[in-house]
């Protein structure tokens, strides 16, 4: 297949197109490389060095037999998006191309509205970009889990049936999001809906959970190829910043109870369920949504496993609960349905122990890396919008003086 990655320089966009073209896809991918940029902006760097996009093309071309086809651009430039497309002419488009992360959504009104205007309106381009030039292509969109929220009530995969006032309907189950990046995705699954109704597009829409790890089968040992893993509070997800906390010591920065319970999945689980999902293509005109996650814990369960995990080898670990900077619920129901992938194919790793000492294992070279940006380990960004209104505030106001 022709396979398109919008975000092809991220954390998972540059190891899925590893996979894919071991599997003998043609690959072409787009990005702008903001990535870099953001986490430069608050403070942090990946533990595991990032290549310079040249040198990853480079060791790509190496590696594999088949070229990865690059282009640098952003999805907010209609014609860039148009022009790619429509010269690719992919059979399935995997939209990994969005800003993803909760705490930087709600650093201040700026950055609530870049992340909306990012993430809503490339995504509308690349609806509409499908529409005009390739109208059969398959999208794979990057929905969240945190679409959902966290209802009291078990969660289907997007739609359930409902009995109201004595008439029944399959309707979208309610989005209760818990971040202007999470709303994003809403708005998102919304448009992407309503495409493949009026214009007969296809999509499978994924609410993926928490990702973590540093491997998958494909990667090989050329550090050109290897994925980012971030740790700082915005882009670093709970478990890779506690396994980059173990390494040095650092105490496991649990937020306010650690009842908060997610699906997790480790980055190998995340390709395989991303590849099942394009080598199975809906028909015309269907949205399906797929919820992508190998298991639920709550943060406190994985602070323990991360524990051990690094007691197994010799690391002795502390956890330590912080005031939690989100307004989010600490003790609560989660039981999300995974049947869609695992009817498709879809095997989970299961075992996070192992998991967790791989990570830890390609972590403990880079402790340097880490120790050298400690100071963003600790959040200090409050759902409440207090980090920055002063300072925010006080630029405007001089700005409209
Ligand atoms: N948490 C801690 N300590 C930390 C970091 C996080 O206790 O040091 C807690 C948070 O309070 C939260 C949970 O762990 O309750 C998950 O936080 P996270 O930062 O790992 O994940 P989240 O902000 O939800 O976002 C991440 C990705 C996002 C993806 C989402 C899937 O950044 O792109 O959409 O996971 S999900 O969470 O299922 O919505």
């Amino acid at each position: 297949m022709r396979v398109f990655i919008a975000g092809v320089d991220g954390y998972l966009g540059f190891p899925l197109a590893q996979h894919l073209t071991a599997r003998g896809h043609a690959v072409a991918g787009a990005d702008m490389l903001l990535r870099r940029q953001w986490v430069d902006e608050v403070g942090g760097q990946s533990a595991i060095p990032v290549y310079a996009i040249e040198e990853r093309l480079e060791a790509f071309r190496e590696r594999n037999t088949a070229n990865l086809t690059f282009r640098k651009g952003d999805f907010l430039d209609y014609p860039f998006i148009l022009g790619f497309l429509n010269d690719f002419q992919p059979d399935a488009i995997v939209h990994l191309g969005e800003m993803p992360s909760a705490p930087y959504s709600m650093i201040d009104q700026a950055h609530a509205v870049f992340t909306q205007k990012n993430n809503v309106l490339g995504n509308l381009n690349i609806l509409w970009a499908m529409r005009e030039v390739c109208p059969n292509a398959h999208l794979v969109k990057l929905g969240t889990m945190g679409e959902y929220g966290t209802p009291n009530v078990d969660i289907p995969e997007g739609f359930f049936e409902i009995e109201y006032r004595g008439r029944k309907d399959t309707l979208p189950f309610p989005r209760q999001a818990g971040s202007f990046y999470h709303w994003s995705k809403v708005h998102d699954s919304g448009n992407t809906m309503f495409a493949c109704r009026i214009w007969g597009l296809r999509s499978t829409d994924i609410m993926q959970g928490v990702v973590f790890g540093t491997q998958i089968d494909a990667m090989g040992d050329d550090p050109r190829l290897r994925s980012r893993l971030d740790f700082d509070q915005c882009f670093g997800t709970a478990i890779n910043r506690f396994c980059c906390q173990a390494v040095i010591g650092h105490p496991l920065t649990l937020y306010g109870l650690g009842g908060q319970t997610r699906g997790f999945l480790p980055l190998r689980d995340s390709i395989q369920c991303l590849t099942i999902a394009v080598e199975n293509p809906p028909t015309a005109g269907e949205y399906r949504v797929f919820n992508q996650f190998e298991e639920c814990y709550t943060v406190e369960e994985l602070a323990y496993k991360v524990q051990r995990a690094a007691a197994d080898l010799g690391l002795s670990v502390t956890i330590h609960h912080y005031d939690n900077p989100r307004k989010e619920q600490e003790r609560h129901y989660m039981n999300p349905d995974r049947n869609h992938l695992i009817d498709l194919g879809y095997k989970p790793t299961h075992d996070v122990h192992a998991e967790l000492k791989i990570m830890l294992k390609d972590l403990m070279p880079h402790r340097e890396r880490i120790e050298q940006k400690r100071d963003v380990l600790v959040p200090d960004i409050r759902w409440d919008g207090t980090r920055r209104r002063s300072e925010i505030i006080d630029e405007q106001l001089s700005a409209v003086k």
